[in-house]
């Protein structure tokens, strides 16, 4: 367990939000992608003075059982509630595993939502996917369409359970009135990613190959054709957001965290850009006999542009090549 204590700062550009002060924020799935950008984003003082940030991971509390789930909220005691923890994972670990991805998800979401109910928590933001969307459907995707239709095949087990946190957080404010919301982020990357090739995303795994195709003087295999097309959004940016919607966001429907449509590309210039930042100079091969998953699940962002028509995203090729160096600077430490 991480805590951070009142920080030196005010948080940028953010204003107090609603919700009892001193806060005392819990982050579940506090050690993962989005969890680990949150922590640096707060150990950079974006906290609030007074304000109490308590990051979690697995090891305090296996939030699958309810009792361990009840027993860290008593420890912690939140005013206010990030929950990130899940069972996640790339196209080809969710293919082999939906009912995984459902039963654990299921049990997570209804352990920690319960739990904050029963601890008058003033606010939870939980996390859905933009891949969780109908797979048939039109473009560009918006939070109105999430129960429009089937998801894609690939992750149906995830995308279900995810969807049934949108049913809880309309349940507890109908029925308690609590302020349960949610963030609906596009495909997430940056630094304290899995890097696993065989269960993580595409930009750690294709990271992780290069990194392994240039010292062995081997090729770098691009899973699938290269032709699907991806919004992905770096996690430190996310973070900013998750924070302004912990403060600001007072609507129970879900919001979209997306670059906008524009910035979508394929998965071959994704590799492209991974290829320059990790100055790969081998030969790039697509193997055609994997998956190439969902072809596409454009997103809109124009929700979020009615509140923050000025926020800047990082530049993708800039925050590729900041992955790409922590990667190599930490590969004995990083999750793979
Ligand atoms: P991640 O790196 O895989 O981290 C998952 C986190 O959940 C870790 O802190 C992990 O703890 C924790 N966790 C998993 N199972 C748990 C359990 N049974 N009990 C307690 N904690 C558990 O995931 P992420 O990419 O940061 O994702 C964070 C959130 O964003 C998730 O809700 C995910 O669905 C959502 N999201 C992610 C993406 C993406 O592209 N990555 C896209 C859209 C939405 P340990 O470190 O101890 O394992
Ligand atoms: O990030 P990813 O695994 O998941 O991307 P999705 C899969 C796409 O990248 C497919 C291609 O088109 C793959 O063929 N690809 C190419 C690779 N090389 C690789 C590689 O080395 N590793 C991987 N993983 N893919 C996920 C959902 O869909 O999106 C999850 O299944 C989650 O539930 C996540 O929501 C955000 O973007 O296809």
């Amino acid at each position: 367990m991480q805590e951070a204590g009142p920080g030196p700062g005010a948080a940028a550009g953010m204003s107090g939000g609603s919700g009892p002060h001193p806060r005392r924020v819990l982050v579940t799935g506090g050690s993962g992608l989005v969890g680990r950008a949150l922590q640096q984003l707060v150990s950079e003082g974006k906290e609030l003075p007074g304000e109490k940030w308590i990051f979690l991971s697995s090891a305090d509390a296996d939030l699958t059982n309810v009792a361990e789930t009840r027993a860290v909220f008593k420890r912690c005691q939140p005013t206010h509630v990030i929950h990130l923890a899940a069972k996640v994972g790339g196209l080809f670990h969710n293919m082999a595993h939906n009912l995984d991805f459902w039963r654990q998800n299921m049990q997570i979401n209804d352990n920690v939502l319960q739990t904050a109910h029963e601890h008058g928590v003033a606010k939870v933001v939980s996390c859905l996917s933009t891949c969780i969307f109908p797979d048939k459907t039109t473009y560009p995707i918006d939070e109105t369409m999430i129960h429009n239709g089937p998801p894609h095949s690939s992750n149906f087990g995830y995308s279900y359970a995810k969807r049934m946190i949108d049913v809880q957080n309309r349940g507890y404010h109908e029925q308690y009135g609590r302020m349960f919301t949610a963030v609906i982020p596009t495909n997430v990357f940056g630094t304290h990613d899995n890097f696993n090739i065989e269960l993580g995303h595409v930009l750690p795994g294709l990271i992780h190959k290069a990194y392994l195709a240039q010292k062995n003087n081997t090729p770098l295999v691009v899973w699938g054709s290269g032709k699907p097309r991806r919004q992905f959004i770096y996690s430190l940016d996310l973070a900013r957001l998750i924070i302004w919607v912990l403060r600001e966001y007072q609507e129970i429907e879900p919001i979209i965290l997306s670059v906008g449509e524009e910035e979508e590309v394929s998965i071959k210039e994704a590799a492209e850009s991974i290829v320059s930042a990790m100055g790969f100079k081998g030969e790039v091969i697509f193997d055609t006999s994997k998956s190439d998953g969902q072809f596409k699940k454009t997103a809109s962002n124009s929700k979020l542009r009615k509140y923050l028509p000025n926020f800047q995203f990082t530049p993708f090729s800039q925050a590729i090549k900041e992955t790409c160096e922590w990667f190599v600077a930490n590969y004995h430490a990083a999750r793979k």
